[in-house]
């Protein structure tokens, strides 16, 4: 999969998406990612990417031409434009396992109070929010859907690694799991998990995430 990210802070991308599982897969080819700087699709001297909104108000907005020349240079014919921002689709596991079908992607990522809305309006393909609360920029958003797709591509993660059985793969939240010692300052490990009886560790483990899920997050079960 090939993933452009367009940002202000290009910086804040080295570190997270430079270790292990993500790590991986750049270096095994399977995630194509490159980071590009808004500001290289400026012309001024101050490299302007922001200005005052019409109508008055506090802060300001992203510019329409940065943006539309950087997308419209990095764009490829299967390329699916997604603009970052808290009025997008709140992003989910099912969300990410559909993305993690697509061959090529262009994150948006925003800053200030946002985008003119022509950007919106003419560019997305799709748009995204990680959650209903805001962000300073959209960085941390977009590395948060690299990581939940990439980690979904064939190939990634390793027989040991697995995102078949974990939470929200079946909409439910996962049952409780145990590793040595048995025992750990009184507190014992479930017998029938030390039963080596994996039909009765399956049926355990469905009912475990079935109450679990049922006692924190009811709306899954709706
Ligand atoms: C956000 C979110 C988010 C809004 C103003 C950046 C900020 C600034 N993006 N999911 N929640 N963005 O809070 O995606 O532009």
């Amino acid at each position: 999969m090939k993933i452009d990210v367009l940002t202000l802070f290009p910086a804040m991308f080295a570190g997270p998406l430079d270790e292990s599982i993500i790590k991986r897969a750049r270096k095994k080819g399977l995630l194509d990612l490159k980071v590009h700087d808004l500001r290289d699709w400026t012309h001024d001297r101050h490299r302007t990417v922001d200005d005052r909104p019409f109508g008055g108000g506090p802060g300001m907005l992203m510019k329409p031409e940065p943006i539309f020349e950087a997308v419209e240079s990095l764009r490829r014919e299967k390329t699916k434009v997604i603009l970052l921002s808290p009025g997008g689709r709140k992003f989910s596991q099912q969300i990410a396992r559909e993305l993690a079908e697509q061959t090529d992607m262009l994150l948006v990522t925003g800053h200030y109070e946002g985008f003119d809305e022509r950007v919106r309006q003419a560019l997305a393909d799709d748009e995204l929010s990680i959650g209903d609360y805001v962000v300073t920029n959209g960085a941390l958003p977009a590395m948060v859907i690299i990581d939940a797709v990439t980690r979904l591509l064939p190939g990634v993660l390793g027989d040991d690694e697995s995102s078949l059985d974990e939470s929200f793969s079946r909409d439910l939240l996962e049952y409780p799991h145990y590793t040595r010692p048995a025992e750990f300052r009184g507190m014992k490990v479930p017998e029938v998990l030390l039963s080596g009886n994996h039909a009765e560790i399956a049926k355990w483990r469905a009912e475990q995430a079935r109450l679990r899920t049922k006692e924190k997050r009811p709306d899954l079960l709706k």
